[in-house]
C-alpha cells in the first residue's frame, strides 16, 4: 500500500475509467472498485490539476484495463469546499480482462436456465373466475342534478359491458367461470314502474320493453365477452326484491339463448339460493333481502349438507344493500357487494352513499378465493376509450 496525492496515472485512471463506462460516474466508480463518492471527489481533482479537460471529460477511446486497483482514499477540502489536495491508497488487484475470462469460464461450464413452460391447461382446470354482477338496476333512471350521477339504459350498458371487458381481460384463463347476477337486476317488475312485490312506484328510464331489449343485449354482450376466455360459463340470476318475476324470466329466457352453445350453461332454478362446487370449494349466491347473514351458513349446510362436508372453502356472495362488506362466520365467509348503477332520487334522500365497482373473484379447487380484480366505475372512460 502506498498513499500519495493524485498522480498524473491515477487522474487518467479516472479520464479512462469515465470513457468506457460512457460518461457514467457509477459504472466507472464500479469498475475501478471504488464508490461514487470517492469517484466523484477524485475526478474533481483530476479536472482541477488539468488532467481531465472539462470540455473533454466524456470523450475518448476504450483502453487497456489496469491492474492498480484504488482501495482508500483522504481528500482534503479548502474553504470553498473544492478538493486541495488528496491521498490514494492502492493495492495490487486483479486485471479486469484476466478476471473476465474467469467469470465467462464459471459461466461457461453452467447449463442455461430453461424458460418455464406456462402450465396454462392443468393450471387452468384448477381455477374457477367468478364474475358476481351487483343489483345493476336496468331501467332505473337517476338524474345528476338531483343525486350526483346520472343513470339510464344507455349507461347501464356502457357501465357493466365497460366493467365486464376489463375484468375478462384480466382474469386468468381459468377452464370454468361463473356470472352471477345477485338479484335486481331489473329495477322495476311491470309496466306500471312498479315492483311486483311491495307496488313502489319508482323512476324509470324508459317504457318496460325497451328496458327488457336493452337488459338482454347487455346480458349477452357479458355472456360473449366471457366465452372469449373461459371454456365453461355458467350464468345464474339470482331473484331481488325489484324482480321477482323478471329474475325468472330472464334466467329461462338466456336459457333458451344459449340451449344450442355446449359452452353455456343457466341455472333456471327459482330457488331463492344458488350453489357452485368447485373441488374444496363451495359458493352460494342469494340476492340478501332473504335470510340474514348469521342465517346463511346454517342454510348452506343445510342446503348442500354433502358439499359441505367436502369443502374446505365456503363463500356466500350476496347483493341488496350496495355497499361492500365481509364477515366470516363458522364455515363461511360472507360477503355482499357494492354496485356499478349509481343512487336513485330515494336512495340519495335516504342517505346510502357507497362506491361503486365490480370485482371478479378466482377460486382455486383446493385453496378457494385465491385472487380478485377490481373494476371502478372511474375506469369505464379508458375502458371505452
Ligand atoms: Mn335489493
Amino acid at each position: 500500500m502506498a498513499a500519495h496525492s493524485l498522480t498524473r496515472e491515477a487522474g487518467l485512471q479516472i479520464k479512462e475509467a469515465l470513457e468506457k463506462s460512457g460518461g457514467n460516474f457509477t459504472i466507472a466508480a464500479h469498475s475501478l472498485g471504488m464508490n461514487r463518492n470517492t469517484f466523484c471527489s477524485r475526478h474533481a481533482s483530476a479536472v482541477r490539476l488539468g488532467f481531465i479537460e472539462p470540455q473533454n471529460q466524456r470523450i475518448g477511446l476504450p483502453v487497456q484495463p489496469t491492474v492498480g486497483i484504488p482501495a482508500a482514499s483522504s481528500t482534503l477540502y479548502d474553504a470553498d469546499g473544492l478538493v486541495k489536495l488528496q491521498w490514494i491508497k492502492t493495492k495490487e488487484g486483479r486485471d479486469p480482462a484476466v478476471w473476465a475470462e474467469q467469470v465467462k469460464e464459471v459461466f461457461a461450464n453452467t447449463a442455461p436456465i430453461k424458460p418455464v413452460a406456462l402450465r396454462r391447461h392443468h393450471c387452468n382446470s384448477q381455477l374457477l373466475t367468478c364474475y358476481p354482477i351487483g343489483d345493476h338496476h336496468v331501467g332505473m333512471y337517476s338524474w345528476a342534478e338531483e343525486t350526483g350521477n346520472d343513470y339510464d339504459i344507455e349507461i347501464a350498458e356502457q357501465l357493466l359491458v365497460s366493467a365486464m371487458r376489463h375484468l375478462v381481460e384480466q382474469a386468468p384463463a381459468s377452464e370454468r367461470a361463473v356470472i352471477a347476477g345477485l338479484g335486481d337486476f331489473w329495477h322495476v317488475d311491470n309496466t306500471k314502474a312498479e315492483t311486483s312485490r311491495s307496488g313502489n312506484h319508482l323512476d324509470v328510464h324508459t317504457r318496460y320493453p325497451n328496458m327488457v331489449r336493452a337488459g338482454l343485449k347487455m346480458l349477452r354482450t357479458v355472456i360473449e365477452c366471457a366465452l372469449t376466455k373461459h371454456k365453461h360459463v355458467r350464468v345464474l340470476c339470482a331473484v331481488g326484491n325489484h324482480d321477482d318475476i323478471g329474475a325468472i324470466w330472464l334466467s329461462q329466457a338466456l336459457n333458451l339463448l344459449y340451449s344450442a352453445n355446449e359452452r353455456v350453461e343457466v341455472e333456471t332454478s327459482p330457488s331463492k339460493f344458488h350453489y357452485v362446487r368447485h373441488g374444496r370449494t363451495l359458493i352460494g349466491f342469494t340476492h340478501g333481502d332473504t335470510g340474514k347473514p348469521e342465517k346463511l351458513h346454517a342454510v348452506m349446510s343445510v342446503d348442500r349438507a354433502q358439499d359441505w362436508g367436502e369443502t374446505r372453502h365456503r363463500y356466500w356472495l350476496t347483493g341488496h344493500v350496495h355497499t361492500r362488506k365481509v364477515i366470516e362466520f363458522p364455515g363461511v365467509l360472507w360477503e355482499t357487494f357494492r354496485v356499478l348503477s349509481p343512487n336513485d332520487a330515494w336512495a340519495t334522500a335516504a342517505g346510502y352513499r357507497s362506491g361503486r365497482d365490480m370485482h371478479c373473484i378466482v377460486y382455486h379447487k383446493e385453496h378457494g378465493e385465491i385472487s380478485r380484480t377490481r373494476f371502478d366505475v372511474s375506469m369505464m372512460q379508458e375502458v371505452a376509450a
